[in-house]
């Protein structure tokens, strides 16, 4: 739908004359009317004030959350409760070109196992990087359970920019967790397999399956994960769970739990009771405990060995080497996790009703004793619980995960089977309080609770069923993040938001404003490999070859640019056979002026945000006419910004017949044009007389406002020069539309005008001179 000339010409005008902004208009409606009409208690009301937030307002902390099974990242706002955003990690994403364009399919291709595209991901544990411990707010990783694989997320324009596949796990939970400078992200494998990938009887399974921890070096200059300089501990055939990297005195060592340290093997079929009845029949597991300075050391001295390309360290050089412990803990463990300090891991038992909080300074008194119990059947030392435990406590049934408060020794803990939160003291051994949630928490979090130094305020239950709380969407419910309210002694229920996307394993919590997303890319530029496109194209610059190799094979290479309203070029054309390359280069700088491009039948879909250059790649193999478009509505004449790709038949012979016009102008339809521009061009002038006339170098909004009216402004000069001099050969049809084109850009300069203008009015903007 075109919007009519005369309408918005209007609304320019009227919008540049209404210079006071209207008062607001109140419904009729009190508070008490609107407690008393939808049933809220005062309970509610105060809940409501503590998480809505008014137009334009801003979140404290933003929210990384795992997407589970959709393979990626939700990112939401708190309190608000607000989805901001997925960022598509493991799995295709339309929205962003993710798996549609060449440039984010080469990060999947780093993905691929065997060879085989992997199009999803079970995505669990996200942790952001950390320097001294703390969020630095730079990067976020995420492990892919399923498929043995870690995501590098840039938390500068929320792209995934890496994908690494584990050289010897074939599953992958217990990731990711980062050291504190992020030298390291842990991964540990949960189902034990041959690190050789190859077929090994179930019989062999003690001898020949595996366990194991990665440390994943990562690069902090460049920003990415360093495989060549990784390496991984083999470990015996347990289910490793979680883990979780010392800090503080406990700097340099990991903490991993393990479930099924019986290394039952399940099988039904065989006759054999399940997996679950033999997994859990032994009172404790095992917690490993693993030296990662020691042994990054070793590596540096060349002394550990690469299988496969990779550092390997065998169980018996862990052992040998001083590096590998193991400590029992209760019965099928889940969760581990450091406390502020450093000096306590507390690890909860999913079958037991304690947390058990194990002293670090312990450990290290038993292993600098050589105190030990015994040896596991691979030979790995086992400190006794005794010489290990600080102390435990009844927290509910079913406990899991803990985070932790700004307040000294206080701690949250998620009870499964109770479905509540149990708020705990660490150093008195003391339960505060609890609070009962809907249902079956799994994960919980509280603002920046995994760093040294955790903010507190608020806490999120990742519930893992919904089941009553939301109007009913068939079978599959969204999940159930619940936020509370953890700033007074007693915890208070806040908020319900539902998740439809995944099941969101673990999020975290960072405080917004350690956060510095970019507006706009330099231009040209190739975000997933963040660096200048070699397929930049500038304005006027725009190109389409054909080329066509010695076996006849012939590519069609465009190199394009976008901007409001139209691509460059409008028409491609191709033979039948040819492969097709499109480059486009969004030429926009302004905020949020992206363009998308979409194509018929080709399965193209490209997403360009300011300044990016993305290509797509595909064989025109059928002849035919290939309409594309921008999918984004950027801007009055969206609709217009359109064109097609020929694919002509083989052999086929063009006709000398040119485009024809639908309609013929006239010198009358020309001037008419002229006058309307030149009229347009007046409320322009007022409207930058008000700008100019204030202090809007103080608005950093409205100065990009300026400068993209400002690029507008000098492509309407341009089109206004090709109008006069068509009108001057006595060419009225060119001459008309170009002055239409000039106007064009007109409105959109008037269009900036006026938003900056609304904001300058809006932010008490003071006039100058
Ligand atoms: Cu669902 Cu951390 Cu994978 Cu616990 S995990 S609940
Ligand atoms: Cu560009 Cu719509």
């Amino acid at each position: 739908m075109k919007i009519p000339r005369k309408s918005l010409f209007t609304a320019v005008t009227a919008a540049l004359f209404s210079l006071s902004v209207a008062a607001p208009v109140w419904s009729a409606d009190t508070l008490k009317d609107v407690m008393k009409k939808r049933g809220l208690t005062e309970k509610d009301i105060l809940a409501a004030a503590k998480t809505y937030t008014p137009t334009g307002g801003r979140d404290e902390y933003i929210v990384l959350s795992s997407g589970g099974q959709s393979g990626q990242l939700i990112v939401y706002g708190i309190p608000s409760m607000r989805i901001l955003k997925y960022v598509a990690v493991f799995t295709p994403e339309p929205w962003q070109g993710y798996g549609f364009d060449d440039e984010s399919k080469a990060v999947l291709a780093q993905g691929r196992i065997n060879g085989k595209d992997i199009t999803y991901g079970d995505t669990h544990h996200p942790a952001i990087s950390e320097t001294n411990g703390d969020y630095d707010g730079r990067y976020v990783f995420i492990n892919d359970k399923a498929n043995p694989r870690i995501a590098v997320i840039d938390l500068h324009d929320f792209e995934t920019k890496q994908i690494v596949v584990n050289p010897f796990f074939s599953s992958a939970h217990g990731g990711t967790f980062v050291t504190p400078n992020t030298e390291y992200v842990m991964e540990a494998a949960q189902y034990p397999a041959p690190f050789s990938r190859d077929f090994v009887p179930l019989e062999e399974f003690n001898d020949k399956y595996r366990g194991g921890l990665t440390y994943w070096k990562f690069d902090n200059e460049k920003g990415r994960l360093d495989p060549s300089q990784s390496f991984t501990f083999e470990l015996p055939p347990y289910s490793q769970d979680l883990s979780d990297a010392g800090k503080g005195p406990s700097m340099g060592w990991g903490f991993t739990n393990s479930f099924c340290s019986e290394r039952y093997v399940g099988g039904n079929e065989r006759g054999r009771p399940p997996f679950e009845a033999g997994c859990s029949s032994k009172d404790t597991d095992f917690l490993h405990v693993t030296n990662w300075k020691k042994a990054a050391e070793l590596v540096k001295a060349g002394k550990v060995k690469k299988v496969k390309g990779s550092y390997l360290i065998p169980i018996k050089q862990a052992i040998k080497e001083k590096l590998l412990y193991l400590v029992p803990e209760p019965k099928s463990p889940h969760g581990v996790d450091v406390t502020p300090d450093g000096k306590r891991i507390v690890v909860s038992g999913k079958l037991d009703s304690h947390t058990w909080v194990y002293s670090f300074d312990k450990i290290m008194k038993a292993i600098k004793a050589g105190k030990f119990e015994g040896k596991d059947a691979y030979g790995i030392p086992i400190i006794a619980l005794k010489d290990a435990l600080d102390k435990s406590v009844n927290v509910g049934l079913g406990p899991l995960h803990t985070q932790f408060d700004s307040k000294p020794c206080v701690a949250y803990t998620s009870i499964y089977v109770d479905s509540m939160i149990t708020k705990w003291d660490y150093c008195k051994g003391k339960v505060l309080d609890q609070l009962p949630i809907h249902y079956n928490v799994g994960h919980l979090m509280t603002m920046e609770g995994d760093t040294v130094s955790p903010d507190g305020k608020y806490l999120v239950a990742l519930n893992k069923l919904a089941i009553d709380r939301f109007n009913p969407v068939g079978p599959l419910h969204p999940q159930n993040h619940q936020l509370i309210d953890i700033s007074g002694d007693k915890m208070e229920l806040l908020y319900d938001m539902p998740l439809p996307l995944g099941e969101p394993h673990y999020a975290v919590a960072i405080k917004a404003d350690k956060l510095k997303p970019a507006i706009r890319y330099k231009s040209g530029w190739n975000s997933r490999a963040d660096k200048r496109s070699e397929y930049k194209t500038r304005a006027g610059r725009e190109k389409t070859e054909r080329t066509c190799d010695a076996s006849g094979k012939c590519t069609v290479e465009v190199y394009g640019t976008t901007i409001r309203s139209h691509i460059t070029p409008e028409i491609i054309e191709a033979q039948e056979g040819d492969t097709v390359k499109l480059h486009f280069t969004n030429l926009e700088r302004a905020e949020d002026e992206v363009h998308g491009f979409a194509m018929y039948g080709q399965n193209v879909q490209l997403s360009m945000e300011p300044g990016k250059t993305a290509s797509a790649t595909f064989v025109a193999d059928k002849a035919g006419v290939y309409p594309y478009y921008c999918t984004e509505f950027c801007s009055a004449l969206h609709l217009e910004m359109e064109g097609y790709l020929l694919v002509k038949p083989k052999g086929y012979k063009a006709t000398k017949a040119s485009l024809k016009a639908g309609t013929n102008y006239t010198k009358a339809d020309y001037e008419k044009q002229v006058k309307t521009n030149l009229e347009t061009q007046k409320v322009i002038d007022q409207v930058v007389g008000f700008i100019t006339s204030h202090n809007y170098k103080d608005f950093p909004t409205v100065v990009a406002l300026v400068e993209d009216a400002t690029d507008q402004l000098g492509f309407a000069k341009d089109a206004r020069a090709k109008a006069e001099a068509a009108a001057a050969k006595g060419d009225w049809n060119n001459a008309m539309l170009w002055a239409n084109q000039w106007w064009q850009y007109q409105v959109k300069t008037a269009d900036l005008g006026l938003r900056a203008k609304t904001y300058l009015e809006e932010h008490g903007a003071k006039k100058v001179k």
